[in-house]
């Protein structure tokens, strides 16, 4: 597993010189509260985000709890429950350590072949990561509505900034679960 550190270095060995880009890791130090924010935002919220992306995706495909739907007895239910959580959290990992290689390596690894053995549905599991993604910009900048979230609504009042780069960075991870899966 690396970090945005580890990875500058491995990269500086690989062509045996000096550490190349200080300025991306002083732009990483730099914005580290913010990061830190943006990681409480998404683990503060997690059990209700994984709840209600799981939800939607049914409710947009309710044979999913029918017979032969694979959120089908509770066993299966409760494991999509699990998956849904396990790459939140692998999410919320890579954001801290500024770098993929933790949710690669111990998340999305042969997931794709996994679900395949398992008849675990490709388009239905995109659903509930996307519904998560869009989760998860919202409540890294507070842009969350009352309108959507009902008596579940929470901001975090976070201090105010510019979070755009944090906010694509962490959408690039759950694009990168997508694209694990497509
Ligand atoms: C730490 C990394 C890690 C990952 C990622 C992981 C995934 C994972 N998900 C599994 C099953 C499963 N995953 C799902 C998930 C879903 N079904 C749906 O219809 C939805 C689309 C979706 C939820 C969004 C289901 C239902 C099963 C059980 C399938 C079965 O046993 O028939 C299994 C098979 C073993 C088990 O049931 O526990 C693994 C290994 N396990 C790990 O240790």
């Amino acid at each position: 597993m690396l970090d945005a550190f580890s990875r500058a270095v491995v990269s500086a060995d690989a062509s045996t010189s000096v550490v190349g880009d200080i300025n991306a890791l002083k732009a990483f130090v730099a914005s580290g509260n913010r990061r830190l924010d943006a990681v409480n935002a998404i683990a503060s919220n997690a059990s209700c985000m994984v709840s209600d992306a799981v939800a939607g995706m049914i409710c947009e495909n309710q044979g999913l709890i029918q017979a032969g739907g694979n959120c089908y007895p509770n066993r299966r239910m409760a494991a999509c429950l699990r998956d849904a959580e396990i790459v939140l959290r692998y999410v919320t990992y890579a954001l801290l350590a500024g770098d993929a290689s933790v949710l690669d390596d111990r998340c999305l690894n042969g997931l794709k072949e996994t679900y395949a053995a398992l008849g675990v549905p490709t388009t239905s599991t995109i659903r509930a990561v996307q519904i998560m993604k869009a989760q998860a910009v919202a409540h890294i900048n507070d842009t969350n509505t009352e309108a959507n979230a009902g008596k579940k609504f929470v901001q975090m009042g976070s201090a105010k900034g510019d979070c755009s780069a944090l906010t694509s960075e962490a959408a690039s991870y759950f694009d990168r679960v997508i694209s694990a899966l497509s």
